[in-house]
């Protein structure tokens, strides 16, 4: 029968920790994917989680379906911590938000639900460059793909003008995807000022925005702060859609646990478009796994454990400012001549180094330091102790 099937390439991502492993370097480091690590380089699960296990393990819960939409608790939580507790949305409950399987899972929904039933051109405006799972994700349920300017090679940093020329040329009623903070893989936001140009422009070009939010609270360590796009964009009225991960600001990779939302504009149409969401997803996975929503519910409502939440998101972000620091001053140490500001001035889990696509293949081949081509590094990988070996690695791959 599969005589015909092709090999297909590697995950651009993925593949890399499939080469780290295979490589017997004592030295090897994996800054390919983006997974937080403690500054012992070990995966890192949160206090918070294992409290939130330890009492869900004592309630002796059953194992039967969830809803098709997932954990109402679950749901209303999130869309409150993306939103905030005084928005409007949350206020008046204008959230059609169901659970998804992780950031991924609820980004597919959301393609699905466009494809379906926006009533503009299916076309999604992606910031270039944007993590590499969206083209896929998006062509998957039918939608077309296209760019906007959003980095600039020559400051390692936002291309603003370039981004506002290009959305200003969206023709109206398209889809425009925004990374809701600490952009993957640039680690480039726009600053609050620049949001709000953007959420002006937008609100003229009448684009239905798309948020990505995959690492609320780890670009600044606040949450709020975090949210500021998504927020800014709600008051400027823009009736948003939203998908949220909660892989990376509470460590649950493996868990996958997420959440789709869609802003609406009365409780009918909250109504309405949450029963077209159900019958999307019931052909998709029927309904989700219970697990690691029940710990993202226990953490974001009982407060004893979202106060221990917020502190070790914090922890996390300040370890990687830490890291992006060293890793700079190391640099010079070194002896490197070349600017390096963008390692510090970039933010949340990753650094666009500015290597070309031959300097990364010499850190992977003569150092055991594995990134992605593009020269995106994860801060996340960077410890304490590797970090100057790093810094050694990155000055002999570029002097
Ligand atoms: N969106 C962006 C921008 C990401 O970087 C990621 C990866 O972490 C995701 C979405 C989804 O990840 P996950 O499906 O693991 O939540
Ligand atoms: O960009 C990253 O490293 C994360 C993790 O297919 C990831 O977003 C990478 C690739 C992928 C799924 C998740």
């Amino acid at each position: 029968w599969w005589s015909n099937v092709e090999m297909g390439p590697p995950d651009a991502i993925l593949g890399v920790t499939e080469a780290f492993k295979r490589d017997t370097n004592p030295k090897k480091i994996n800054l390919g994917v983006g997974a937080y690590r403690s500054d012992q380089g070990k995966p890192f699960v949160l206090e918070s989680v294992k409290k939130a296990e330890q009492l869900i393990a004592n309630e002796n819960l059953d194992k039967e379906y969830a809803p098709i939409g997932g954990l109402q608790e679950f749901c209303v939580a999130s869309a409150k911590l993306a939103f905030g507790d005084n928005s409007r949305v949350i206020k008046d409950q204008l959230f059609a938000t169901v659970q998804g399987i992780s950031g991924t899972g609820s980004l597919r929904i959301g393609a699905a639900f466009l494809a379906k039933f926006f009533p503009g051109n299916k076309v999604v405006y992606l910031p270039n460059p944007s993590w590499g799972n969206h083209t896929p994700i998006m062509k998957h349920a039918g939608l077309d793909v296209k760019s906007y300017r959003y980095y600039d090679s020559k400051t390692c940093g936002f291309d603003f003008n370039g981004a506002k020329e290009d959305i200003e040329k969206i023709p109206e009623n398209s889809i425009i995807l925004f990374h809701a903070c600490a952009h993957n893989p640039t680690g480039v936001d726009p600053r609050p000022e620049q949001w709000k140009e953007l959420s002006s422009i937008v609100k003229r070009r009448k684009l239905l925005v798309f948020m990505d939010m995959a690492y609320q609270g780890f670009a600044s360590g606040n949450i709020d702060d975090d949210a500021f796009a998504v927020r800014q964009f709600i008051e400027d009225k823009h009736n948003l859609i939203l998908a949220q991960s909660y892989a990376k600001n509470m460590g649950l990779y493996g868990e996958r646990v997420g959440a789709f939302t869609v802003v609406c504009q009365d409780k009918d149409e909250v109504d309405r478009v949450m029963s077209q969401i159900k019958i999307l997803i019931r052909p998709m996975y029927s309904n989700p796994p219970v697990h690691g929503a029940r710990i993202a519910a226990k953490i974001l409502n009982q407060q004893d454990l979202r106060s221990i939440w917020l502190k070790e998101v914090k922890d996390m972000a300040d370890r990687i400012i830490t890291m992006r620091q060293q890793l700079a001053d190391n640099l010079k140490k070194n002896g490197s001549s070349k600017n390096w500001q963008h390692i510090t001035d970039q933010i949340g889990m990753f650094c666009f180094t500015g290597l070309n696509p031959q300097q990364s293949g010499r850190l992977i081949k003569d150092f055991s330091v594995y990134l992605t081509q593009d020269g995106r590094i994860s801060m996340a990988g960077v410890t304490s102790k590797n970090n100057a070996y790093l810094a050694n690695a990155i000055h002999e791959v570029t002097k």
